[in-house]
């Protein structure tokens, strides 16, 4: 375990230097004890006995374990710990434990249960494991957002000789979702991988921005006429001025829901230790996660391609997106580009900007004015507008 160490600070003289010198060792030991690594306490030879750790971003556990086979408290046995990681409403946060050790070796894993056929409830097995082929070497890596604390199990596994401490630290980064703004309206969206030019075998997972719930998932599509793809596709009606998040990963990615046989054609697989977690456990560097966002413009099908790429093995990319309750509803706040939900003068002044730059969201009508987009920029564009401006939002 770390030791804190005495501040002495030499050739300060008087009262006012004394009290420097108090203000500084204060300092010091709130830094070091921010940074206090969580020591193991044996027996923590099992999932169910791991050691709990409230992780921040630079915090660490320690340990020593020469094997993975112990019980009981031997210095062969594995050790485990329960990651909690706190609750970061709206952000997604990539969470990356990196093993040290002056004697390396270790093994880091993180411990998932099961669904489905096979699965024994409370069983944790092995997900996802440290390589030496990664930069840094030997990291396990997970996702966080929403409301609520997220937990992982985490084990940690030695040789004969890693006879040495090992640490396991913690370094958090906040992820930025690629933003879209597709060109769809509130109604039924599909999202998915089919058709988005690669065969990366996916899983797609769909949050609500503000609450971190779990919405939607799909690892293999169903596809019509019976049988399944290893692509994926997630169908949702959307509430207007919702931030909804969707993570593209490869196979195979755990949430902590169970598949839906209704929609999914796998029927058994892995959970995440608590909700608002997402664990990879492939350590594949690179692969094309792109999707397809499809829903209707004023009446017409559109389909837009969003380029996806893992950033890394174990990585998962994002993105994010809102959509407007009607065509008039184009900006939030400040006139931003991210429909909110509400029609206001915001949109007015968005809208006319697009009509004046003849931006394809700012056409609304065919003539007559039909419903539709025509390529041309006219009154009748301008009377649609005005007249789902008028509608309002509904509900
Ligand atoms: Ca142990
Ligand atoms: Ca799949
Ligand atoms: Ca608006
Ligand atoms: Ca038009």
């Amino acid at each position: 375990m770390e030791k804190l160490c005495p501040v002495h600070v030499v050739g300060l003289r008087g009262v006012g230097a004394d009290a420097l010198a108090f203000a500084l060792s204060l300092a010091i030991w709130a830094g070091a004890a921010r940074a206090q690594p969580v020591a193991e306490a044996e027996p923590n030879d099992a999932a169910a006995a791991a050691n709990l750790a409230v992780m921040a971003s630079g915090g660490s556990v320690t340990g020593t374990t020469t094997g993975s086979t112990g019980v009981n408290g031997n210095s062969n046995s594995p050790d485990w710990f329960r990651l909690r990681i706190s609750a970061t409403p709206t952000l997604v946060q990539q969470h990356r434990v990196t093993l040290s050790s002056s004697r390396s070796g270790h093994t880091g894993v993180l411990g998932v249960t099961r669904f489905g056929e096979g699965a024994v409830e409370g069983q944790v097995s092995a997900f996802q494991f440290t390589s030496v082929n990664t930069t840094p070497a030997r990291f396990n890596q997970f996702y966080t957002f929403g409301v609520s604390t997220a937990d992982v199990l985490l084990r940690v596994t030695g040789t004969a000789q890693t006879v040495d401490p090992y640490s396991a630290t913690l370094a958090s980064t906040t992820v930025t979702p690629t933003v879209l703004l597709p060109q769809i309206v509130s109604g039924t969206v599909t999202m998915t991988t089919e058709n988005a030019g690669h065969t990366t075998d996916t899983e797609l997972f769909l949050f609500d921005m503000s609450t971190g719930q779990l919405l939607a998932q799909n690892d293999n599509a169903l596809v019509a006429g019976g049988g399944s793809t290893s692509l994926s596709r997630v169908v949702f009606t959307v509430r207007a001025g919702t931030g909804y998040l969707v993570a593209s990963g490869p196979f195979d990615t755990s949430s902590n829901v169970a598949a839906d046989p209704l929609i999914d054609a796998v029927t058994s697989g892995t959970l995440a230790s608590s909700p608002g977690v997402l664990i990879s456990s492939s350590t594949m560097a690179t692969a094309d996660l792109s999707l397809l966002v499809q829903g209707t413009w004023q009446g017409t099908a559109r389909s837009e391609r969003v380029a996806l790429a893992r950033p890394g093995p174990y990585g998962v990319a994002f993105a994010s997106f809102t959509l407007g309750c009607n065509p008039a509803d184009l900006a939030g706040p400040g006139q931003t580009t991210t429909p909110d939900g509400q029609l206001t003068a915001d949109d007015i002044i968005l809208y006319i900007a697009r009509f004046l730059a003849r931006n394809p969201r700012a056409d609304l009508a065919r003539p007559g004015p039909d419903l539709g987009s025509d390529g041309e920029f006219t009154a009748d564009d301008l009377i649609v507008f005005i007249r789902d401006f008028a509608a309002g939002c509904p509900g």
